[in-house]
């Protein structure tokens, strides 16, 4: 399994299923696209069918979507337990999957991922405000059912969709619930995630449409 990823530092879509195969203890090769380059836009030609990553390769399948490629991680490991057992909670976690991948423009387009960035006095607009507040009711509802401590109780894709957003939250400075915060902080401190950061350190790029 082979899974194409764009920069560590910016590519949310590309952690997403990255850190679900982490978790999951499943290996793959990587391999990293620096996008916006000349290079970069010669691998994205060659490798990536809809011109975007993460974009995975499993024998003769080529998967060119994160929430599909997240899918498919689980539906190929069913012992890895990737999303929750009960149908009803499995559901939930999929509706939260979903809003995340097709929703939150606001907050994706004004607050971008920035892993080496820390952004001090930031104020977000109102719009991705409304969008903070979805997203903490949505963690904050699930830690509440599951008694966390991820957001299903056991990690899930959901932890993985939403794993972006946690480092946007530290990385722009906003506040959050007591536990909502410390949901954020474990996000942060997981052991594939600090891995994540350290690789984004060590990039050379900059992209500037995503410096703000
Ligand atoms: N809906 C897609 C979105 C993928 C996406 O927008 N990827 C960005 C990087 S995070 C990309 O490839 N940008 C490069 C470009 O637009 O040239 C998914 O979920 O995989």
């Amino acid at each position: 399994m082979r899974l194409v990823i764009g920069n560590k530092n910016y590519s949310s879509w590309s952690l997403r299923p990255w850190i679900l195969l982490r978790h999951g203890h499943i290996r793959f090769d990587e391999v990293r696209i620096p996008l916006f380059t000349f290079e970069g836009e010669q691998m994205i030609e060659d490798l990536c069918p809809a011109r975007k990553v993460p974009v995975l390769y499993d024998d003769r399948l080529v998967l060119w979507d994160s929430f599909a490629i997240c899918e498919y991680i689980a539906d190929k490991h069913p012992n890895k337990r990737l999303w929750p057992d009960d149908a009803q909670q499995r559901a939930r976690a999929r509706a939260m999957s979903a809003e995340m991948h097709s929703g939150f423009d606001d907050l994706r387009s004004s607050m971008p991922m920035n892993c080496r960035r820390v952004v001090d006095g930031f104020e977000p607009d109102n719009a991705s405000k409304m969008d903070i507040n979805r997203i903490i009711q949505l963690w904050d509802d699930a830690l509440r059912v599951s008694g966390g401590p991820w957001l299903f109780g056991r990690y899930s894709v959901a932890d993985a969709m939403f794993a972006p957003v946690a480092s946007r939250f530290r990385t722009y400075g906003i506040k959050l619930p007591k536990t909502t915060q410390r949901y954020a902080d474990d996000v942060l401190a997981d052991k594939p995630m600090l891995q994540w950061y350290e690789d984004a350190q060590h990039e050379a790029e900059v992209i500037d449409s995503a410096e703000v």
